[in-house]
């Protein structure tokens, strides 16, 4: 599927055209700390193209880019949260989709504790 005409928030994010804290790049992948952050650790893994908007549409499409998500998520998480982690795509807005540009959340602990129930 195209992108659609707008750049997505996350298109803008990987132009450099918006700031974000970026804690990992490479040719394909994106991550950076959530504006809004729901746990001590809250990281957003995205892949670079905006072609799919959901994880479904990666899944169908793309399934080995949706599998190197997944393991940068895992990278990621003990990097940042001792290995333990929650990996969250929500998909469609009744669910809490904001932003229709594939994208994973990476919930963790700090150093001080668990993540709320
Ligand atoms: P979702 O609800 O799954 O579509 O998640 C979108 C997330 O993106 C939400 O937790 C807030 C975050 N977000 C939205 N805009 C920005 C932004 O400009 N910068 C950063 N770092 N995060 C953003």
């Amino acid at each position: 599927m195209p992108e659609t005409s707008e750049p997505s928030i996350f298109t803008r994010i990987v132009a450099r055209e918006i700031p974000a804290d970026i804690v990992f790049e490479n040719d394909t992948m994106i991550a950076f700390r959530d504006i809004n952050p729901q746990a001590p650790v809250h990281l957003l893994v995205v892949p670079k193209t905006g072609q799919y908007r959901n994880v479904s549409e990666l899944a169908a499409g793309d399934p080995a880019l949706l599998a190197e998500l997944v393991g940068t998520a895992k990278h990621l998480a003990e990097e940042h949260a001792g290995g333990e982690y929650r990996l969250i795509f929500n998909e469609g807005p009744s669910a809490g989709q904001t932003v229709f540009h594939v994208h994973a959340h990476v919930l963790g602990a700090g150093p001080d504790g668990g993540l709320a129930e």
